[in-house]
């Protein structure tokens, strides 16, 4: 079943139009600023919130960016596994990747063979769910599980996450 952050934190409804940025640190290819913009679609399909990429990182909604180790939030990354990414409940708008992992960005993530491999779109749905208010679900196929098997791919909504997000939106 899914869950909400303590006091059940949301987008307020004056900001529902949502818009974010990539730190310009990280100077990312389309390539990969599409798996954001498909894994933010998934959202937007079963709520009234919409999101769109602007330029400027300071006056997004929701900044995003990979970072490496310590980074200044009290909340540092640890190279290859372990943490993978970070989101801070509403309306914080942080969304963190850690910069050491091997993020799989369009390869088909069943046919690598790296062990170490994680798949972009699968962590970012994820992360968005945070973002959004979401905390953890104990529903196995759900996108806020809290793991994910090694090599999968999961960016699909199940029901319990569409229920839990129409809570809130
Ligand atoms: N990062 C954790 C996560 O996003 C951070 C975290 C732990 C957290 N407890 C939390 C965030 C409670 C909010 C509330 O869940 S992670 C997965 C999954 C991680 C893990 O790096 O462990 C995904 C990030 F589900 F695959 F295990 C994304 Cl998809
Ligand atoms: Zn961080
Ligand atoms: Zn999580």
């Amino acid at each position: 079943h899914y869950s909400f952050f303590s006091n059940s934190p949301e987008w307020p409804d004056s900001q529902r139009n949502l818009t974010y940025a990539f730190s310009p640190e990280n100077r990312l290819p389309n390539n990969t600023k599409a798996v954001f913009s498909r894994a933010f679609q998934r959202w937007s399909a079963v709520t009234p919130l919409t999101f769109t990429e602007i330029d400027s990182y300071p006056y997004a909604d929701i900044k995003i960016g990979f970072f490496v180790g310590d980074h200044g939030d009290g909340e540092a990354f640890d190279g290859t596994l372990g943490t993978l990414a970070h989101a801070f409940a509403p309306t914080s708008g942080l969304f963190h990747l850690d910069g050491e992992e091997e993020w799989v960005v369009d390869g088909d993530i069943t046919k690598s063979k790296s062990s170490t491999a994680i798949d972009l779109e699968s962590v970012a749905v994820h992360e968005i769910g945070h973002v959004l208010g979401l905390g953890h679900s104990s529903v196995e196929d759900s996108i806020m599980y809290p793991s994910i098997a090694a090599g999968t791919r999961k960016t699909v909504l199940a029901d319990d996450d569409i229920q839990g997000i129409q809570v809130l939106y």
